[in-house]
């Protein structure tokens, strides 16, 4: 048997980004306030904090200026261009088109924004890869139906992805309808995943946490994403959809049984329910119990699971940046300092921020996936977050090079053992803000921005070693390493 199966020709290679993350301009031409304007920057030891009335003496906000890709992204699409990338990964901040959610014409600046985005990716032959909301939720929905917590939300999200599918529908094929959609599975997607403050809730990563809240939200954005899908194909066919997990992958900690079944249940609650709804169109037969298990009741219809059934998405596309240990011993269960916890595996390294590093975890994955689902599968998140040092314009970051090399070797294997994958867009294409932290001392990107936390910096781009090394690998199509 023929071993050593290269990247299929036309396999995209390209980076992501996300509108709040990286455009800045946040009160520019006509846009309203998202959820991430009135974040915070923190640390990940004090988190970023919710402040309802913008207080600009006091506190910082990272998206308002960002790296200001608002202003920059000719030069930014030129040098992912330079890299070779052939898809770039990128969302539309919903604020810029409707600024407070609720109105029935757009604005027409935002729009205008998108068009010459669109238009200057198209000059190099790079396919955009759009993500529909990417945390950023108009803020005044908070305030007049409590986000995602209300049925409303539906509505004003459609009539945005409407707009979206019309004016794009000749220069936009692929389109994400919510970015890592199952964060709203684990209390840490209240504020950002879904623009909903539990009462009590001041803080980023909730204190107060109301599970049934949270899975409303969840049932709202599934029946939004499938009217989505079946509206973008009423409007262009050949639009296709994905949905965006954020898979962190997960093993027993030992082989004891209690372990295993422990796995098993987290894997199928935080990895697998969100796309069993989104690819497969059903509930699954595990939510049951589990929201029995935690007093979770709100009224499915028979008119959403037939919506749900309908608008199945088209491809499978996930973050994969680690994978955690599950113990049922519960002095075991927690990695200090990870946000996300689980237990420590004792054969990973981790990162500085404690996000254990494994590529063989993203073989495992990809065949996880392809075997639940069949369908064609993106990477559409996948990175080292590291302080890198700037030295007379250089940055030299073997680490990151590091770090994914081994996950391309390992998606390689993946293809080697029959897994249709499509494409990898490693986070991020440049240097932004970290949604966790608020802070860009995490940097990820293969662009290196001067920008520090407190928002000094020139804002000049610099290419890091980790530039050449990734154009060299996507002009070999995946076969120089
Ligand atoms: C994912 C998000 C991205 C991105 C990435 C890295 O969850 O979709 O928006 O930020 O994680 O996370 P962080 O910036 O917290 O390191």
């Amino acid at each position: 048997m023929k071993e050593n199966k290269k990247f299929p020709q036309g396999f995209f290679w390209g980076g992501a980004t996300a509108a709040n993350q990286c455009e800045g301009a946040w009160n520019v031409d006509g846009k309203g306030v998202s959820i991430s304007d009135v974040m915070t920057s923190g640390t990940h030891k004090d988190p970023r904090r919710i402040t309802p009335v913008i207080d600009e003496d006091k506190y910082y906000y990272p998206s308002h200026e960002a790296i200001d890709f608002y202003h920059h992204y000719k030069e930014d699409i030129a040098l992912c261009a330079e890299m070779g990338f052939n898809i770039f990964r990128m969302s539309i901040n919903w604020t810029r088109i409707f600024p407070n959610g609720d109105e029935s014409q757009p604005n027409e600046k935002g729009l205008e924004f998108y068009d010459r985005v669109f238009a200057e990716l198209k000059k190099y032959n790079i396919e955009p890869l759009v993500t529909i909301y990417h945390n950023e939720n108009p803020f005044a929905l908070t305030g007049k139906c409590n986000g995602w917590a209300s049925r409303e939300c539906i509505d004003y999200y459609l009539n945005f992805c409407e707009v979206l599918f019309k004016r794009y529908k000749d220069v936009v094929k692929y389109w994400i309808p919510f970015n890592e959609i199952n964060c709203l599975t684990t209390k840490l997607g209240n504020w950002n995943h879904a623009g909903i403050l539990n009462e009590g809730t001041e803080f980023f990563t909730a204190q107060v946490d109301d599970p049934n809240t949270r899975f409303l939200s969840l049932h709202h954005q599934f029946v939004a994403s499938a009217k989505a899908v079946m509206l973008g194909k009423s409007i262009n066919p050949e639009f296709q959809f994905g949905t965006m997990i954020c898979h962190i992958t997960v093993y027993p900690l030992t082989c004891n049984p209690d372990d295993v079944i422990l796995t098993q249940q987290e894997d199928l609650m935080r990895n697998c329910f969100s796309g069993d709804v989104q690819v497969k169109g059903i509930y699954p037969y595990y939510i049951k119990r589990y929201f029995e298990k935690n007093d979770i009741h709100f009224e499915i219809t028979d008119e959403d699971l037939s919506i749900i059934k309908q608008g199945t998405v088209d491809f499978y596309s996930f973050s994969y940046y680690m994978s955690n240990c599950i113990s049922s011993d519960a002095s075991s269960a927690k990695v200090s300092g990870n946000v996300m916890g689980g237990a420590k595996n004792p054969y990973l390294k981790a990162t500085e921020w404690d996000w254990q590093i494994d590529p063989k975890g993203l073989r495992y994955t990809l065949n996880h996936v392809y075997d639940r689902y069949g369908v064609p599968i993106m990477v559409t998140e996948n990175g080292l977050g590291a302080r890198d040092t700037f030295e007379d314009g250089k940055i030299h970051d073997d680490y990151r090079i590091q770090y994914i090399k081994e996950h391309i070797i390992q998606m390689k294997e993946a293809i080697n053992d029959g897994v249709d994958l499509i494409g990898y867009t490693p986070w991020a294409s440049i240097d932004l803000v970290s949604v966790s932290t608020g802070e860009m001392e995490k940097r990820y990107g293969f662009i290196y921005v001067d920008k520090d936390n407190q928002g000094n910096g020139t804002l000049k781009r610099y290419k890091k070693d980790s530039f050449y090394w990734y154009k060299k690998c996507i002009e070999s199509n995946g076969e120089d390493l």
